[in-house]
């Protein structure tokens, strides 16, 4: 059976957000706000179809993507950096890279457990976050 990310997640680990939130260039208010969030995932798979929803009481993002097939990301209300971005499969865990302005930007998702566990990185920087099914 392949891996299923579908679920609703809470985020309850988040190590060095501050650091991946400087690379990205995010200025010193929005930080301060943005670290103190505890963010829901909502996804939903279906197959090698994807549909990523972070949810916060300050801002959400929402993304739509097919393993394998490049697409255009604007990353609104993030850091609103366009970039091209791809998603593949290594083994079990579904790696994305961003390619754009940010040198080493992407993310990894995958599941340990009953956890889902994200790295998001940027230029030299490193966030690890992990959630637990709502
Ligand atoms: C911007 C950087 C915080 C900080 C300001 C806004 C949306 C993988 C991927 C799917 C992400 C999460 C993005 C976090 C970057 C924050 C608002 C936080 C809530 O998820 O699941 O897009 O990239």
């Amino acid at each position: 059976m392949p891996v299923d990310f579908s679920g609703t997640w809470n985020l309850i680990s988040n190590d060095n957000f501050e650091g991946y939130m400087v690379a990205l260039g995010i200025d010193f208010a929005t930080r301060k706000i943005a670290k103190m969030l505890k963010p829901q995932k909502v996804i939903k798979q279906d197959g090698d179809s994807f549909y990523i929803h972070t949810t916060s009481t300050f801002r959400d993002y929402s993304l739509q993507f097919k393993i394998g097939e490049e697409f255009e990301e604007d990353n609104k209300g993030l850091d609103n950096r366009k970039c091209k971005s791809l998603v593949t499969w290594e083994n079990d865990k579904l790696v994305c890279v961003q390619t754009g302005e940010k040198k080493n930007r992407g993310w990894t998702h995958w599941l340990e457990g009953d956890d889902l566990h994200l790295e998001l990185r940027c230029e030299n920087q490193v966030c690890k976050q992990v959630f637990k099914r709502a």
